[in-house]
């Protein structure tokens, strides 16, 4: 078991962190918290998760913030193209609230097709409590400036909405990481490599979708603490009676959804990098398809558990990252009681009064530092020493910067740090 002392020791534990994670994943190194995280969903990016987000509104704490992000890198000079929502896939939160594995209410939220680049899609929000309601996305420009971020308040539930692209608020240094992780396979680590401090993800965009409802919403017999899950799922709806009726042309057209259409599960995500870290390369699309029951009855507690022991994770870490992924299934668990005034920009885990993951997650939240944190038992606190997002994050809901737009004239800097 592994007590960090000094540095050396603190390098070592990270490299054997990087050999286990590359030891699981030898096909696919670490990328995103999720992003293209199995070939199920690598060829589906509208439907492929890159990250799931709750977190308390830290302007007003009676109001949970839940956000889901899909299609990532969406280069600002094809932000108009690459705008819009998949219409066929259903984007869901599941909220777990009784303290077991299996959820109890469920957001549902899906998009009309784009009909023209400057006109809105509608967005249809069914809440738990039966109401639904509609709301336009968010249109994009090439602009310098970027258009306003529509929200849409619906009184009679007391939620928010939004869905557009925003800046993508993951932050890591893929390269950094990768190459570190090679220098440690050749036998001779080089935590040099970490000190690139370029963040992958800067300068790109996000399909963003973000809901705010009240916490009285959500909260269950569990009382304050509420689990969230992350899924997305695509219709099933090639019925064989429907052969002869219309064409396969008009078929492939129709999005509405019908008594025998079946949703299949295409993606999920809780906990940041679950499955990209930790879960074998001939699992990732078998754990994408299961529930947090499949988790709570062990089906992934060895792939998850099994090298964190290996790596002399002690057991009160373990149970603190198990307690999210594994005892009562792959959640990412919010205390609706902790209070949060923050959207956890430039925090660390250590800064005093952190309230972020993996209490939720907030949007600023430097999610795989925490994760290497907690796995060297609280010793590792400098991470891939990428310490934020690379614009700040918004004040308001939805939270989220505004998209990268294309630069103007003179301006150089695009922030991307390949
Ligand atoms: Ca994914
Ligand atoms: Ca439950
Ligand atoms: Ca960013
Ligand atoms: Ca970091």
């Amino acid at each position: 078991m592994f007590r960090f002392m000094n540095n050396k020791r603190a390098i070592l534990a990270m490299a054997l962190v990087a050999v286990i994670a590359v030891a699981l994943t030898p096909a696919r190194p670490v990328t995103a918290a999720d992003h293209a995280d199995s070939t199920s969903v690598a060829g589906d990016p509208g439907a492929d998760i890159a990250d799931v987000f709750a977190f308390l509104d830290p302007n007003d704490n009676s109001k949970v913030v839940l956000a889901i992000d899909v299609e990532g890198f969406v280069v600002p000079s094809e932000l108009l193209n690459l705008s819009f929502f998949a219409p066929e896939v259903t984007y869901r939160f599941e909220i777990e609230n009784t303290g077991d594995a299996r959820p109890d209410q469920r957001i549902d939220i899906t998009f009309s097709e784009q009909t023209a680049r400057n006109q809105p899609q509608t967005a249809t929000i069914k809440l738990p409590n039966g109401r639904r309601f509609t709301a336009p996305t968010t249109v994009q420009t090439l602009n310098a400036a970027p258009n306003p971020f529509v929200v849409t308040n619906d009184p009679a539930s007391g939620a928010s909405f939004f869905a557009g692209l925003t800046d993508d608020p993951f932050y890591f240094d893929i390269v950094g990481f990768n190459r570190f992780v090679a220098s440690v396979l050749a036998g001779m680590p080089n935590p040099a490599a970490l000190t690139r401090g370029r963040d992958s993800f800067a300068g790109y965009n996000i399909h963003m979708i973000a809901l705010e409802v009240p916490a009285s919403m959500l909260r269950g017999s569990a009382g304050n603490i509420i689990g969230v899950n992350g899924i997305t799922l695509r219709k099933n709806n090639r019925r064989d009676n429907d052969d002869e009726r219309s064409g396969i042309e008009e078929r492939s057209r129709d999005t509405k959804e019908r008594p025998g259409d079946k949703l299949i599960q295409v993606d999920r995500m809780a906990t940041p990098a679950v499955n990209t870290a930790l879960i074998p390369f001939p699992r990732k699309n078998e754990y994408n398809a299961s529930t947090p029951v499949d988790d709570a009855a062990g089906r992934f507690a060895g792939d998850i558990v099994g090298p964190l022991t290996a790596l002399g994770t002690n057991s009160a870490n373990i149970g603190i990252l198990a307690s999210v992924a594994v005892a009562n299934g792959d959640y990412l668990r919010l205390n609706l009681a902790t209070p949060n005034t923050s959207v956890g920009f430039g925090e660390r885990i250590t800064t005093p009064g952190y309230t972020g993951f993996p209490n939720g997650r907030r949007p600023g939240d430097d999610t795989i530092d925490v994760l290497l944190y907690f796995i060297s038992n609280q010793a590792l606190t400098t991470g891939d020493n990428v310490n934020s997002n690379d614009v700040p994050l918004g004040s308001a809901f939805p939270f989220f910067a505004p998209p990268q737009q294309p630069r103007a004239t003179g301006v150089i800097d695009d922030n991307t740090r390949n």
